[in-house]
C-alpha cells in the first residue's frame, strides 16, 4: 500500500478548486475520472449532454495532467471498464494502491448511496468532503428550513443577498426593492432579434468524444450534430461575458418571453457550465453586480438575473438534499398518465410544444418558461405521472442532474410535491401562452377557443384540472380566483370542456 491519496473527481465537479482537491500532493497523490456507461444510461441522456460531460471530464483531466498532477483518467471504450463509478474505484485501488480515498459530495442521492458504499466495498477510509462550490452550505440550508411549514424562496433569498452583499446598499437592497419580477413579463415585440449566443466550435478532443458518443448513444433522443456548449473553464468564461455584452440588458424585460425560431432568447446559456463546474456562481454574480454598477446594465436585469443563481439555483438545491430520498416519491395530484409521445418528436398539432421539443432535440436546451409553461404545464394539466416526466427532464437537457432538476419538475412544475415549493401550481390556459409568445399565431389551434375542433387544448386541460382538483384546492387561498370562475361558468360549457379534455387525453399514445 502507498500512503498517497485516491482522489475522485465526477463529471460534474470539474472545478479548479473542488474539495477533494484540497491538499494534493502531487508526488504521491492520484485524481481518477470515470467515463462510465452506467452513467450514460441510468436515463437515455441526450448524446450532447453525454458528449459535454465526457468531453469538459478529458479537458479537465488534460488541464490537471499540464499541472504535473498524476491523473488516471478511465476511458469509457477501455476493454477493462466494468462501467460503473463502483467497480472503476476497485479498480484504480487495486492499481494506485492508495492509503485513503477522497470524494466530493456528489450532486444526486443515487451516487450518494453509492459513494457510501466505497468505504466496505474498498476496505479503505473514504472521506466524501462538502461540495464547496455552492454558494450556501447544506448545513446552513438546513438551518434556515428547519422548524419552518413552507420552504419560500424569495425568503430565502433575502437572506443570501444580506449574507454574501449581492446588490446590496448596507443593509437594503440596491434600488429599495428585493424583487423586480414583476418588471420582468414582457413579450417579445416584432422586430427585435435577440443576438445569437456564441457557439464553440468542437476542437479535436470533442470531436473524438462525439464520434464515440454517436456510436454507442445514437438510439437516444437527439443528436450530437451542432454541439456547441463549453467544455472548458475558459470557454466558459467567454459565453459568460458574450451574455453579460449581448444580453444581459435585456435579460430582464422578455425573461418570460417565447418566440418561435428563437430558442435563446435573452437567456445567458450558463447553466451547463455553472453545473458541471466549470463557472463558479459567485464569479457569474459579481460579474452580473458589476455590469449594473458601470451602468452597462438596468437593475431589473441584473436583479433577475443574481436571482436565479443565488436564489433559485442554491434554493432547489437545498431543497433537494433536505427532503430526500422521500421528495421523489410524492404524488400529491394523484398523476398516473404515461408520457406521451410527442415529448420524444412524435407529431403533435400543438406549436408551442412542437417548438419546445424540436429546440430540446436539437440544441439539449430550452429556456425557462418553455420548461415550466409549455412541457411542464402540459405534463401538470394532463396529470402525466411524475417518475416518467421527472426521468425525460433529466434526460433531454444538457444541463440536468437531479439536485437542480428534480425539485423544478417534481416540485415546481407538476406540484407532486403538494406545495413544499411553490404555494399554487403553474398552471395556465392557452391565453397564457399566446400573451407570452407568438406561438399561438402559426397553431392549428385557437387559444381563444375552449370547445370546437380547433380548441387549443391547454384551454380545456386547464379548466378540466382546475374541476378535476378542485376539492383538493378549495382550502388555498391562492387558487380562489380560478375556483370561483368556474363556479360562475355555464354547466354545459364545463361539460363540454371536460368531454373534450378525456377525448384528447383518451387519444395520447405513450
Ligand atoms: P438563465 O435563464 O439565463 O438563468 C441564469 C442561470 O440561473 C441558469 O444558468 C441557472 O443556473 C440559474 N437558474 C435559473 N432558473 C433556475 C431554476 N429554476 N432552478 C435552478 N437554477 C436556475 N436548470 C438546470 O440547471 N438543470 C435542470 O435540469 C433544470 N431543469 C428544469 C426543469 C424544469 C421543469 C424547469 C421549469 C426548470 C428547470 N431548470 C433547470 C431551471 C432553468 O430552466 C434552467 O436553469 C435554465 O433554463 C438554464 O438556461 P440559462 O443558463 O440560459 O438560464
Ligand atoms: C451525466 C453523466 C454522464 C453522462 N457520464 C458520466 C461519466 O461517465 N462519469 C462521471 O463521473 N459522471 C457522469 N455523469 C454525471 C453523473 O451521472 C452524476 O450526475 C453526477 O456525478 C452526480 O454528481
Ligand atoms: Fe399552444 Fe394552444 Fe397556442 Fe397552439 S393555440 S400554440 S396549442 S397555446
Amino acid at each position: 500500500m502507498s500512503d498517497g491519496v485516491l482522489r475522485v473527481v465526477l463529471g460534474d465537479q470539474l472545478s479548479r478548486n473542488l474539495a477533494a482537491l484540497e491538499g494534493l500532493d502531487p508526488a504521491r497523490d492520484v485524481v481518477l475520472l470515470m467515463e462510465v456507461q452506467g452513467e450514460c444510461t441510468y436515463v437515455p441522456h441526450h448524446p450532447q449532454k453525454i458528449v459535454l460531460v465526457l468531453s469538459a471530464m478529458r479537458h479537465f483531466a488534460r488541464a490537471l495532467a499540464a499541472r504535473g498532477v498524476k491523473v488516471d483518467h478511465v476511458r469509457l471504450d477501455d476493454p477493462d471498464n466494468t462501467q460503473s463509478f463502483r467497480g472503476e474505484v476497485l479498480r484504480a485501488v487495486a492499481r494506485h494502491r492508495p492509503a485513503r480515498i477522497v470524494a466530493t459530495h456528489p450532486g444526486e442521492w443515487r451516487v450518494l448511496q453509492d459513494m457510501q458504499g466505497w468505504e466496505a466495498a474498498a476496505g479503505l477510509p473514504v472521506e466524501i468532503r462538502e461540495d464547496g462550490r455552492f454558494l450556501c452550505s447544506l448545513p446552513r440550508f438546513r438551518a434556515w428550513a428547519q422548524g419552518r411549514k413552507q420552504y419560500r424562496m424569495e425568503f430565502f433569498y433575502r437572506e443570501m443577498r444580506r449574507e454574501t452583499g449581492l446588490l446590496m446598499a448596507g443593509d437594503e437592497p440596491a434600488g429599495g426593492k428585493w424583487n423586480y419580477d414583476s418588471e420582468n413579463r414582457a413579450a417579445l415585440p416584432k422586430g427585435l432579434v435577440p443576438p445569437p449566443p456564441v457557439r464553440f466550435a468542437p476542437d479535436a478532443m470533442t470531436r473524438e468524444v462525439m464520434a464515440l458518443v454517436a456510436e454507442r448513444f445514437g438510439a437516444h433522443f437527439g443528436d450530437v450534430e451542432g454541439f456547441a456548449w463549453p467544455v472548458t473553464a475558459q470557454d466558459a468564461r467567454a459565453a459568460l461575458d458574450a451574455f453579460l455584452r449581448d444580453r444581459l440588458a435585456l435579460f430582464g424585460d422578455y425573461q418570460d418571453a417565447m418566440a418561435a425560431g428563437q430558442p435563446t432568447m435573452f437567456h445567458a446559456l450558463v447553466s451547463t457550465s455553472l453545473n458541471i463546474g466549470l463557472l463558479d456562481p459567485m464569479e457569474a454574480c459579481r460579474a452580473a453586480e458589476e455590469a449594473w454598477r458601470a451602468g452597462r446594465a438596468p437593475l431589473n436585469a441584473v436583479e433577475g438575473f443574481i436571482r436565479q443563481i443565488l436564489g433559485w439555483r442554491e434554493y432547489v438545491r437545498g431543497i433537494y438534499w433536505h427532503l430526500m430520498p422521500g421528495y421523489a416519491e410524492g404524488n400529491a395530484l394523484d398523476a398516473t398518465r404515461p408520457l406521451p409521445g410527442f415529448y420524444w418528436g412524435g407529431p403533435t398539432t400543438m406549436r408551442c410544444i412542437e417548438q419546445a421539443v424540436a429546440q430540446t432535440r436539437d440544441l439539449a436546451y430550452a429556456h425557462h418558461i418553455q420548461r415550466l409553461m409549455v412541457t411542464g404545464n402540459f405534463a401538470l394539466l394532463a396529470g402525466i405521472a411524475p417518475a416518467e416526466i421527472n426521468a425525460w427532464y433529466l434526460a433531454v437537457y444538457a444541463d440536468a442532474f437531479e439536485w437542480v432538476e428534480l425539485p423544478n419538475t417534481h416540485g415546481m412544475a407538476i406540484h407532486a410535491d403538494g406545495g413544499v415549493m411553490a404555494s399554487k401550481p403553474y398552471a395556465a390556459s392557452g391565453a397564457y401562452i399566446n400573451r407570452m409568445s407568438d406561438y399561438c399565431g402559426g397553431c392549428a389551434h385557437d387559444p381563444k377557443q375552449a370547445v370546437g375542433p380547433r380548441a387549443c387544448p391547454f384551454n380545456f386541460l386547464y379548466w378540466d384540472f382546475i374541476a378535476r382538483h378542485a376539492a383538493r384546492f378549495a382550502g388555498n387561498p391562492r387558487m380562489a380566483m380560478p375556483l370561483r370562475t368556474l363556479a360562475k361558468m355555464d354547466a354545459r360549457k364545463v361539460a363540454a370542456m371536460r368531454q373534450e379534455a378525456a377525448r384528447f387525453l383518451d387519444s395520447l399514445d405513450g
